[in-house]
């Protein structure tokens, strides 16, 4: 049986990662969190790039770009929804989720969830503080993860194709 898993090497890649200005107080903590995974993990500060928006809302969009302008292997979103600063609370982490998922689909390309959706200040903090816990940190090793493994899937992928194509030949030849 054949298992694929992606290792946590980031040294043959590069990420885009887009943070919302929104709450920074949250969102910068995250992104520290987020660019010391990438770093330990072998890339290179040529290799990350950063891109900040408004708010949660506007990550989707930016996200989508970043991940279908080809210069990425993921691309990482950051930001903090709390829901007692808002009534909106709902409509934004909805959009940003639902949005986020989407830029994957219609890039190909791992685009990885890294927005705080909490109740209080508190708890964004508390998901923003040290590495076990901080949730850029969590996002980094997933987009680290997932870039490997999708560079696997792609060797595979290729090898059974060309198996396809070679045999698809051998049959019109005879
Ligand atoms: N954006 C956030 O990222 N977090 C929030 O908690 C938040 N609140 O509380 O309203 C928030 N609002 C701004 C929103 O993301 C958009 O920037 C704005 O609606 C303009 O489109």
């Amino acid at each position: 049986m054949k298992t694929l898993e992606g290792q946590l090497d980031a040294r043959p890649f590069r990420f885009g990662i887009v943070v919302s200005k929104y709450n920074e107080f949250v969102t910068s903590r995250l992104l520290a969190g987020a660019v010391e995974v990438l770093t330990k993990a072998g890339a290179s500060d040529e290799a990350i790039e950063v891109t900040r928006v408004p708010g949660a809302f506007e990550i989707p969009l930016v996200a989508r770009r970043m991940a279908r302008s080809g210069r990425f292997d993921a691309v990482i979103c950051l930001g903090a929804v709390i829901r007692g600063e808002t009534s909106h609370f709902e409509y934004i982490s909805a959009e940003a989720s639902r949005g986020i998922a989407q830029a994957a689909w219609e890039s190909d390309l791992p685009v990885i969830f890294g927005v705080l959706t909490t109740e209080t200040v508190e708890q964004a903090l508390e998901r923003a503080g040290a590495p076990e816990r901080n949730k850029g940190a969590e996002a980094a090793r997933t987009a680290i993860e997932m870039a490997n493994l999708m560079k696997q899937l792609q060797g595979t992928i290729d090898k059974s194709t060309s198996r396809r194509i070679g045999r698809n030949r051998t049959k019109r030849k005879r």
